[in-house]
Formats: structure tokens, C-alpha cells, sequence
């Protein structure tokens, strides 16, 4: 099986993976998913990944499911998918994801940006949602994810035309939190996972979760997490430290107890 991955530790506490399906602009078949579920699952093991950036090529970050791949699929092959679970996988990754992101964002792509938790979005970067074009719905998460991040006019516009929308728009819409030149994308995106991987790891872990929480329920319940997290966290030789670090002005060194 090719391997459509590169995979990097340009930082520490930082693994960089990129896309690298360029025949077929990044388009997102079974096997990538695949080695892609499988390496977020590797990188949430392992203990020295703080933080992961994903990205594309300058072209694409992902111009969506490979469309010949489904050409070959039936009704059958369709309700056995085994790509229901790789983007399952992916979308439960527990550290800090970053999205760099160039080019285009279609379909699948568009719904692995909303799978991450911060978009950092190259001027010249295009997010859509084109399905309806093949007589289909976006099916990992598209139409969940993208109402909640742009709101309903925006996520019916683009759900139900297809038509994409460019780096500015997506920034003001909510769906990108940073635009940056397209050459810079990959090396902000670092920058902005090296000062993550510098935190406390349990409290970054909990702040992701629940920030996640206020997506998905009520706020009284969301509340409530937040407090148990925030009582859990005071347990922990990271605050201690972080608090005497403060004391003694000096950066905090954590350890992830
Ligand atoms: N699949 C397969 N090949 C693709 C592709 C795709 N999505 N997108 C591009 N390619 C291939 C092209 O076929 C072409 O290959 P050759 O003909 O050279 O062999 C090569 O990449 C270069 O593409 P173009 O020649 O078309 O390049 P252009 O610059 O002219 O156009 C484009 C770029 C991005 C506007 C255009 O390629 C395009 O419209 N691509 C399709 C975009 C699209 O419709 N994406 C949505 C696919 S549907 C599911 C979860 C998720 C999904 C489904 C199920 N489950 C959990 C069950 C998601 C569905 C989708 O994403």
C-alpha cells in the first residue's frame, strides 16, 4: 500500500503530518484515512506528542473523498464503509489538532479542517462543501459541523450550492481563527503548536475537552465539567509548579504529573 503521509517532529512536542497525495489533490481515499487514524491514534499515545499540525500541498489540503473510489462503491459497500470508523477515529484525537491549511478545502477536506481544533488558513485557501454536486450530502459531519461553526445561512448556502468561499470569508464566518501568507501557513501553524506544547499537557488535554463539551451540551452540564476538570487540574504537580514558577518568575517547566 503507498504510504500518503509524511511525518515529522520539526519541534519537540510537536509532530507535523502532511497529505501527501498530490495525483489526486490530496483526495482522501480509504487508505489515507486509514494511515491517518492510525497515525493521531500513534501520536495520542505517545507521550512526547503534545500537539499535531496537519497540512496539504500549496495546491491542496484536501479536495475532498476520492471521487473514483466511490464510483466503485454499492449500497452494500456503502453501509459496511470502513472509512465511518477511520473518520471516528480522527475526529476523538484527544491532543490539540492544528489545521495549516492551502488550497483547496472541499468536501472531506473541508470536514478534517472541522475535525481540527485551530485553522490556521493561507490567503489563498478555499472551503466548500461541494457534494450536492454528486447528488449527495456532506457524510463526516459536514452539515453538523459547519451550521455550528458559520451559522445557518452560511452553512446553507454553501451545503446546498456547493460554492466554496475563500480564506477572508471563512476567517469572518469562524470557520479559520488566523490567515497567513500561503508560504507561511505550515510555519505559523508551528509556531502556534510550539507554544501549546510548552502547557501544562493535562490541562491543555482538559481545556480541549472542554471547550468541545460547550458544542455538544447543555451549559449547566458544561459548567459542571469544567469545574470537576478545574478541581482535578488543582491535584496536580503541574499547577504547583506553574504557580510557583509565577512566584519566582521564572518559566514553568512541566512535566504532564
Ligand atoms: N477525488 C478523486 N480525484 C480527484 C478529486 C477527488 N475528490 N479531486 C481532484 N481529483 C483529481 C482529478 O481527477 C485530477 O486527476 P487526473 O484527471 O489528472 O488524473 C487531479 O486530481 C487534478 O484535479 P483537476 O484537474 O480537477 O484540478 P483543477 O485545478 O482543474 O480543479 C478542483 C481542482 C478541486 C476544483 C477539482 O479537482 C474538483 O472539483 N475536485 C472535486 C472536489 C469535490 O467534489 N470534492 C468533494 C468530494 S465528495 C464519508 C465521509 C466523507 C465523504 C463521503 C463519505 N463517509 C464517512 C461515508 C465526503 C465526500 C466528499 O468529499
Amino acid at each position: 500500500m503507498p504510504r500518503y503521509l509524511d511525518v515529522q517532529a520539526p519541534e519537540s512536542g510537536v509532530r507535523l503530518i502532511t497529505l501527501q497525495r498530490p495525483e489526486a489533490l490530496n483526495a482522501l481515499c480509504t487508505e489515507l484515512l486509514e494511515q491517518l487514524a492510525a497515525e493521531l491514534e500513534d501520536a495520542e499515545r505517545d507521550e512526547h506528542t503534545q500537539v499535531v499540525v496537519l497540512t496539504g500541498s500549496r495546491k491542496a489540503f484536501a479536495a475532498g473523498a476520492d471521487i473514483r473510489e466511490m464510483a466503485e462503491r454499492d449500497l452494500v459497500g456503502i453501509l459496511n464503509d470502513p472509512r465511518v470508523a477511520h473518520w471516528q477515529r480522527i475526529a476523538t484525537f484527544a491532543k490539540p489538532l492544528i489545521a495549516a491549511v492551502n488550497g483547496y478545502a472541499l468536501g472531506g477536506g473541508c470536514e478534517l479542517v472541522m475535525c481540527s481544533d485551530i485553522v490556521i488558513a493561507g490567503e489563498d485557501a478555499r472551503f466548500g462543501q461541494p457534494e450536492i454536486n454528486l447528488g449527495i450530502i456532506p457524510g463526516a459531519g459536514g452539515t453538523q459541523r459547519l451550521l455550528r461553526a458559520v451559522g445557518k445561512p452560511l452553512a446553507m448556502q454553501m451545503v446546498l450550492t456547493g460554492e466554496a468561499i475563500g480564506a477572508r470569508h471563512a476567517l469572518q464566518a469562524g470557520l479559520v481563527s488566523e490567515i497567513t501568507q500561503p508560504e507561511l501557513t505550515v510555519e505559523r501553524a508551528l509556531q502556534v503548536a510550539r507554544s501549546i506544547a510548552a502547557k501544562a499537557p493535562l490541562a491543555v488535554r482538559l481545556a480541549k475537552e472542554a471547550l468541545l463539551k460547550a458544542g455538544d451540551i447543555d451549559l449547566a452540564s458544561g459548567l459542571r465539567f469544567e469545574r470537576h476538570a478545574f478541581t482535578l487540574l488543582a491535584g496536580t504537580a503541574d499547577r504547583d509548579e506553574g504557580v510557583r514558577a509565577f512566584m519566582e518568575k521564572r518559566p514553568a517547566r512541566f512535566t504532564g504529573r
